[in-house]
């Protein structure tokens, strides 16, 4: 069976999703595509024969539209989501889930009145085999528990229309999002630290921030915020257990040596150093709709880092107050 894939967003991220289920993945076609600008819909349809729609609705309700890719912007997916979700349409949502925690829990609702998870976010890292070692690291025992996780999150720059609330809301999501994944733990508690900020920024960012934050069994985790550092796209991440420590291999591809020294190529996104991320977080969840499965993290994921978003946003607002994350019990359908 081929899945048929309706995309909402017509951004630069739903173009490289369409990119990689049109060229490089197996059992997946996009045969609709909705942006509110209609003619970006229709400029990326065209190509592939598909159809254009100016709304996510319209997409959703299309009887050809199995399953739903939502690439927009993190602040108007709550009302797609749950759309799909009630059509009884998976969903794969790229982060956030939504931009409040109240958006998540109408999503979180929405699924478990229809009785099904549907909903998959769209924390790519979980792929990474990087990451995926390092998890099965931990979860062997054979270094102990973990006590730290040093976290680097460094992009070359970010545009004018970047705000500070997206250096946690956007960018640390995905350290929120992978230490939960690398501890299998909730983060309880958040603040975040201001230091002296880059000259190589707009003037209305704060860059750079460093969060720091507990979770339940008390692991500290750091992670250094810094979007304008110019010289590449760089994430780099230490696992700290009793008895070792793990770190995840970055810009792992080749090194040059010649009369200047060694050196390696340096990624400019995360759309090439996650590629291979990216292709298997789609590639799974192309195979799992098939399947009539879930795969990936879920939406209270999506919500429990919108919480920690929410608290971090607190802190930043305080000086740097440290923030009790605040959420609802969870669920026993997402246990
Ligand atoms: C972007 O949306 C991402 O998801 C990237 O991984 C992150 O590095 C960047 O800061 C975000 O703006």
């Amino acid at each position: 069976m081929t899945v048929r894939i309706g995309l909402i967003g017509a951004g630069g991220m739903g173009r490289a999703h369409v990119e990689r289920i049109e060229n490089e993945l197996a059992g997946g076609r996009v045969v609709a595509v909705a942006d509110l600008n209609l003619d970006a819909a229709k400029e990326v349809a065209e190509p592939l024969g598909a159809t254009a729609y100016g709304s996510g609705a319209e997409l959703i309700a299309d009887p050809d539209v199995d399953a739903v890719l939502v690439a927009t912007f993190g602040k108007v997916h709550a009302p797609d989501v749950i759309a799909a979700v009630e059509a009884g349409k998976y969903v794969l949502c790229e982060k956030p889930l939504a931009t409040t925690p109240q958006d998540c829990i109408a999503i979180m609702e929405a699924e478990q009145k229809v009785g099904k998870k549907l909903v998959t976010v769209g924390f790519m890292r979980r792929f990474d085999p990087g990451y995926q070692e390092m998890r099965a690291t931990l979860a062997s025992g054979e270094l102990g528990y973990a006590t730290l996780v040093h976290c680097r999150h460094r992009n070359p720059s970010v545009p004018e229309g970047y705000v500070t609330r997206n250096m946690i809301d956007d960018t640390a999501i995905h350290e929120i999002d992978t230490c939960r994944y690398l501890l299998d733990e909730e983060i309880v508690s958040v603040r975040v630290d201001a230091p002296r900020s880059t000259s190589r920024r707009f003037d209305h960012l704060r860059d750079p921030l460093v969060l720091v934050a507990r979770t339940e069994s008390g692991v500290l985790i750091d992670d250094e915020v810094n979007v304008n550092i110019q010289f590449g796209y760089s994430i780099e991440c230490e696992l700290v257990m009793e008895a070792g420590t793990i770190r995840l291999g970055d810009q792992n591809t080749t090194v040059t040596r010649d009369s200047h020294g060694n050196r390696n190529p340096i990624c400019r996104s995360h759309v090439d150093r996650f590629h291979t991320a990216f292709n298997q977080e789609v590639q799974q969840w192309i195979r799992a709709v098939e399947r009539d499965e879930h795969t990936g993290s879920t939406s209270w994921d999506g919500y429990a880092a919108t919480c920690v978003v929410d608290a971090a946003l607190e802190s930043l607002e305080s000086d740097g107050r440290e923030v009790t994350v605040s959420t609802i019990d969870k669920p026993a359908f997402y246990a």
